[in-house]
């Protein structure tokens, strides 16, 4: 029998949230205690949850796409890739460390990341349409920290969790991505030193281009677009690592140059 006593609605369930975040303290499943919990009342619980952090003084930067990759869907055990909202209050600094005295059980990701030049509204975006709006490409890590136990959740869940949403950080190579070829584009990832895993941008939704409509056409369908200026991390290319203090973790790629960080 559950002991849970909470009166579980869109609010309560994004201060739930918040709350576990400022405390670092994860907890399990929401859906274990509200099984009616569904995609769209979990996508109003993330927009509950970033409306909040802008109340706090965030700023709305951009968007992420989650489980684009099936070395991520393999992982997380969710097939449907997902958005969630980028703030200002994500961005870390290249060579800055990751705070993981601030975290609960911080992982990072490598990802291509797009820099809109234009505004991208769905319906009917295509990778061909979507990457017209893009002005620049970048190589990215992702920082993500889920606030439920071991990584382990539903759907909704992660959706409610702004997809495990935590920090961010982008390389310094600017790349137009009318130069390269992205679905070719390699990544290698090491730690300490190791290699650990690689992929290319085609492990992306067969192009991260496709990534980028996708999360037009996501919007679309909740009224929403993506403006000019957004950043647009597209989802992780290969399975996450864990990061430690000390740890050096290093994504390697072919045009985009290299991103590290380091776990302080
Ligand atoms: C969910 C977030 C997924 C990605 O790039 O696939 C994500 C998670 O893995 O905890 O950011
Ligand atoms: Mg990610």
């Amino acid at each position: 029998m559950s002991t849970d006593t909470t009166a579980w609605n869109v609010d309560t369930a994004a201060e739930v949230l918040l709350r576990a975040e400022e405390t670092r303290t994860d907890r399990h499943p929401i859906s274990d205690d509200w099984p009616e919990l569904d995609v769209d009342t979990a996508y109003q619980v993330q927009a509950a949850l970033i409306a909040r952090k802008v109340t706090q003084g965030e700023k709305i930067i951009g968007v992420k796409l989650g489980l684009t990759s099936r070395a991520k869907q393999q992982r997380m055990g969710i097939t449907s890739p997902l958005t969630a909202w980028l703030t200002d209050g994500m961005v870390l600094e290249a060579g800055v460390p990751i705070p993981t005295g601030e975290l609960i059980h911080p992982r990072v990701e490598p990802e291509i990341v797009f820099v809109l030049g234009e505004r991208l509204e769905g319906p009917g975006v295509t990778a061909a349409t979507a990457m017209a709006a893009v002005r620049s490409v970048y190589a990215g890590i992702e920082v993500i920290d889920s606030r439920f136990t071991d990584f382990k959740f539903t759907l909704p869940d992660v959706l409610a969790d702004n997809a495990s949403s935590s920090r961010f950080v982008i390389g310094g190579v600017e790349r137009d991505p009318r130069d390269l070829d992205l679905a070719l584009e390699a990544c290698v990832l090491s730690v300490d030193g190791t290699v650990v895993d690689s992929a290319t941008g085609a492990a992306v939704q067969g192009h991260p281009a496709e990534a980028l409509a996708l999360a037009a056409n996501a919007l679309a369908d909740r009224g929403l677009a993506l403006e000019a200026g957004w950043i647009v991390l597209t989802g992780g290319m290969t399975d996450a690592v864990f990061v430690e203090p000390g740890k050096q973790i290093v994504a390697e790629f072919t045009h985009l140059g290299s991103v590290a960080v380091a776990g302080e």
